[in-house]
């Protein structure tokens, strides 16, 4: 099934439908998606890395969850299938998914599917309209990046501090100088490193396609990545699509703040879910890069994470009674919708 998850767009599969062996399922997704190549002219890939992706949803063994969601990166132009990160973009077509599938039985009204999420760890909790027990895509609900409404889908995440690095603070501090600049590297779901955009030269205000036409800040932009990723204990991140790099400044639409984020270097056109959750925890830290230059709302409030294409508005429990805190739960609204449904004809090799 294709679907629109969020801001990203992928294919939906059951794990029983795509071969057991990693390595035969990632050749076969590469030739689904029709990588590589920068158009993806041979495969139903959209030629960007939002509209690459790969849901593989099963039912769950875990008495705590109902279904199991493994998200893969299919590469554009490298032939390269990364389960590294999460995707909380692609996640909101999970509950919606289980239940066309059958793994998942819909309540009458509305419907709430645990999501066990294999490449972070954590769960996630999807609430969405099921009118007479059939997935309402249709609805009022308007998020950045997204032409139209749609019925909006409640995303509530548990457990996603450390999610790949094992710690919420990964290099032990709130704040560090990699590459010459102070940052916060921070993982909540998705690790990220956070800078200044002042201190990258840039306004924070730029256009995407702007900010894609600078080469020199998108080597800036790996070289600090790089070393910050070690430090992370990431290891050699050089081709890896983790860490992100989100540089934020002072808010200038109403929202807490401002953000230009880099996937791993090529700019957002918005900024996905767990990085959202994880710049927003960034900036309820005290001494984090963000803090300072961030305007909070009232303690429990949405806090609006600004984005080339919109905001994203994200809550963040923390329990700051520890020493690092403790992130209790974090929470946001997306939408989805069931593009189509059938079968893909892969080339043969
Ligand atoms: O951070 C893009 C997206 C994402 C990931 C990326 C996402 C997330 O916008 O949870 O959603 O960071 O590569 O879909």
């Amino acid at each position: 099934m294709l679907m629109r998850g969020g801001t990203s767009k992928g294919a939906y599969f059951l794990a029983g439908d795509l071969p057991a062996d990693p390595a035969e399922r990632d050749a076969l997704l590469l030739r689904v998606m029709g990588s590589p190549d920068p158009r993806q002219i041979d495969g139903v890939g959209g030629a960007h890395p939002l509209t690459s992706k790969v849901a593989v949803v099963s039912r769950s063994s875990d008495p705590g969850a109902d279904v199991d969601y493994l998200f893969l990166q299919v590469g554009v132009e490298d032939a390269t299938v990364s389960a590294a990160q999460n995707c909380g973009n692609i996640l909101a077509g999970v509950g919606p998914f289980a239940v066309e599938r059958g793994l998942v039985a819909p309540g009458a009204d509305r419907t709430r599917v645990r999501v066990r999420m294999l490449n972070s760890g954590g769960l996630a909790t999807a609430e969405f309209a099921t009118p007479g027990g059939t997935v309402r895509y249709d609805g009022d609900t308007a998020i950045s990046g997204v032409p139209g409404t749609a019925a909006e889908v409640l995303l509530d995440f548990a457990d996603t501090e450390g999610a790949t690095c094992g710690a919420l603070l990964p290099t032990g501090a709130v704040r560090d100088v990699v590459d010459g600049i102070e940052v916060t590297c921070l993982d909540n779901g998705m690790p990220v490193v956070v800078a200044a955009a002042r201190d990258l030269g840039i306004t924070g205000d730029e256009t995407a396609a702007e900010l894609a036409a600078d080469a020199e800040l998108a080597a800036r932009v790996q070289s600090l990545r790089i070393a910050a990723g070690r430090l992370m204990g990431l290891g050699d991140v050089t081709a890896a699509p983790v860490p992100k790099t989100t540089l934020v400044a002072p808010p200038r639409h109403g929202g807490a703040v401002g953000t230009r984020t880099f996937i791993p270097v090529r700019p957002h056109e918005s900024i996905g879910v767990l990085g959202a959750v994880t710049v927003a925890t960034a900036l309820l830290l005290p001494g984090a890069v963000g803090h300072d230059l961030a305007e909070l709302p009232g303690p429990g409030a949405a806090m609006g994470i600004e984005h080339p294409s919109g905001r994203l508005d994200v809550q963040v429990e923390l329990d700051t009674g520890r020493t690092p805190p403790r992130v209790r739960r974090s929470r946001l609204v997306r939408t989805a919708r069931k593009l189509f449904d059938g079968r893909v004809f892969p080339r043969a090799s």
